[in-house]
């Protein structure tokens, strides 16, 4: 079943950064069901399958992106 999970992620410098963390999210990772990206919150929330990703991959993936997720201990 689909897991949700909600971090802060930095350096989005304009609006069309999130549009560019959700679509590497939703489009580039496996797994990964729905990405939405706040901008002025600075924050991601997805929706997951646990048995395909998890949120370390996100943040590897939104790293590679150029930008800094801050995943919850
Ligand atoms: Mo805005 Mo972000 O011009 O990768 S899209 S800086």
């Amino acid at each position: 079943s689909p897991v949700t999970v909600e971090f802060p992620v930095t350096g989005m410098s304009c609006a069309n950064c999130a549009m560019n963390i959700e679509r590497v999210l939703s489009k580039k990772l496996p797994g990964v069901l729905s990405a939405s990206v706040n901008f002025a919150s600075e924050r991601v929330s997805a929706a997951y399958l646990p048995t395909v990703t998890s949120p370390d991959e996100m943040a590897a993936a939104i790293k590679k992106a150029g930008f800094e997720a801050i995943l919850p201990e």
